[in-house]
């Protein structure tokens, strides 16, 4: 088994080793920017190599803008000003102090000594933030019902021992398992239910030949004055949440959107306008509710958290051409499912966020993803989103949501270096090959 397996290891490695080689040759840097120096954090390891993985700059990348089907939508903001707006049900602590003063860390020079330096210490407290973070869960009520049970047989333990091993394939290869997925008309029950009638026959993304790159632009304070947007704009499927608005942020956040994530109080407040806002039209739209824990489509349909399908046949009377569809809500909590099989700690019982969801529905879409701001960079500021002055720095380190499990986990997918990640706030993930997740 571990000759198999050491045998994984290096194929795995060469092929990295092969791409990075091909990439360095045939990619021109769109920015300028170059990750060929050899750094050392102060305990003494290569901060590009610190999990004993080689990364790269995600800059190092050939964009052909050519051929692309973009969609862009009129954005404003949704929030209806006229509608009351109503108090979120769960409850999230508003936390108004950050945990550390990242101006002190930042940094432009990415081949210097002290930059290096700066960017791993940053890095280091960012990820004891999250740990800390994920491990704060007392007496939480379990809303959702989860039961879950940690399977301790001899295979679990052996991917545990694994997981100390792991160079990122598993926990990429675990997210791909949990297969989370859009409805479609023909799933059962719903092939029965006029609910199904309004499901788009298309599957997602048809209308692309060919996908060659995503990104995922989180809604987190510390997308301003990022300055991304262009870079945004260069992969073909952009991803956005809920009610985040472009109009007026372009230059930080881009212009085109193609999805938008969007959770059921969303779909169903009418603060947000969701039948009528230009913000949801023109593009693909997956909306989700978690329901509870291990139940069927059916009791889902009767017991939605939030009952986001009124709204939604709405939508899709007024749109029928829309690309509008639900996500499976029992792929959402196998994600939970995975992401605490990956976590040794519980984790919170309560679903993923959407960001989450967002890239467990879009990786196996894409070649890779680029995760923009959902690990905080140096240019953390307290704001939960960019577009409002709330200051709350639980949006970012978790606080109803298992958002500090899902972005150690996601961290551990990253292919980007420690710059690209903690200066420049920007991850990326690759799709594993098939093969590789048997
Ligand atoms: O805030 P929200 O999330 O819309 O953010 C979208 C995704 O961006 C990432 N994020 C956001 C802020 C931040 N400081 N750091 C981040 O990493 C997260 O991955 C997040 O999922 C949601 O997940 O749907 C959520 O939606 C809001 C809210 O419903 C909508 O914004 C509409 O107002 C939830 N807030 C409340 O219900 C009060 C939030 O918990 C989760």
């Amino acid at each position: 088994m571990f000759s198999r397996l050491y045998c994984r290891l290096m194929s795995v490695t060469v092929c990295f080793l092969l791409a990075c080689c091909y990439e360095s040759v045939k990619s021109p840097s769109i920015s300028g920017y170059h990750s060929t120096g050899e750094h050392r954090n102060l305990s003494g390891k290569s901060f590009f190599e610190n999990d004993g993985r080689q990364r790269r700059s995600v800059f190092l990348l050939k964009y052909n803008a050519t051929d692309k089907i973009i969609f862009q939508s009129k954005e404003k903001p949704a929030t209806n000003k006229s509608q009351p707006m109503q108090r979120p049900r769960f409850y999230l602590p508003r936390r108004t102090f950050l945990p550390l003063d990242p101006k002190t860390f930042i940094c432009y020079d990415r081949n210097s000594y002290e930059c290096g330096n700066k960017t791993a210490l940053y890095r280091d407290r960012i990820l004891g933030e999250f740990h800390k973070s994920a491990k704060m869960i007392v007496n939480e009520p379990n809303f959702y019902n989860v039961d879950y049970r940690r399977k301790y047989h001899s295979r679990w333990d052996f991917r545990e021992a694994m997981m100390d091993y792991d160079d990122g394939s598993m926990a990429t290869c675990m997210v791909m398992k949990a297969k989370v997925r859009i409805l479609r008309k023909r799933d059962p029950p719903m092939n029965k239910l006029p609910l199904g009638k309004f499901f788009p026959k298309r599957k997602l993304f048809k209308m692309f030949q060919e996908i060659r790159s995503c990104a995922i632009v989180s809604s987190a304070g510390s997308m301003r004055n990022s300055r991304l947007g262009h870079f945004i704009d260069l992969h073909d499927i952009v991803m956005r949440f809920n009610n985040a608005p472009v109009e007026g942020f372009e230059e930080d956040v881009g212009t085109k959107t193609t999805i938008r994530v969007v959770n059921s109080q969303v779909v169903s407040k009418a603060e947000f306008n969701f039948v009528n806002s230009p913000i949801f039209q023109n593009i693909t739209i997956a909306a989700w509710d978690p329901g509870k824990y291990n139940v069927t489509l059916k009791d889902w349909l009767e017991n939605a958290d939030f009952n986001l399908f009124v709204n939604y046949e709405k939508f899709r009377k007024r749109y029928p051409k829309s690309n509008a569809y639900l996500i499976d809500p029992q792929s959402i909590w196998k994600l939970w499912d995975q992401l605490q099989g990956f976590t040794r700690t519980p984790i919170r019982c309560n679903p993923p966020s959407s960001g989450f969801i967002g890239l467990a529905l879009l990786l196996p879409h894409c070649p890779y993803v680029d995760f923009i701001e959902y690990v905080p960079s140096t240019r953390l500021n307290g704001r939960c989103h960019y577009y409002s002055d709330e200051i709350n720095s639980a949006c970012t380190f978790g606080a109803w949501h298992p958002l500090a499990a899902e972005k150690l986990m996601t961290l551990k997918m990253n292919v980007a270096d420690d710059y690209a990640t903690f200066q420049n706030g920007i991850i990326r993930i690759r799709r594993p090959e098939p093969k590789s997740c048997s």
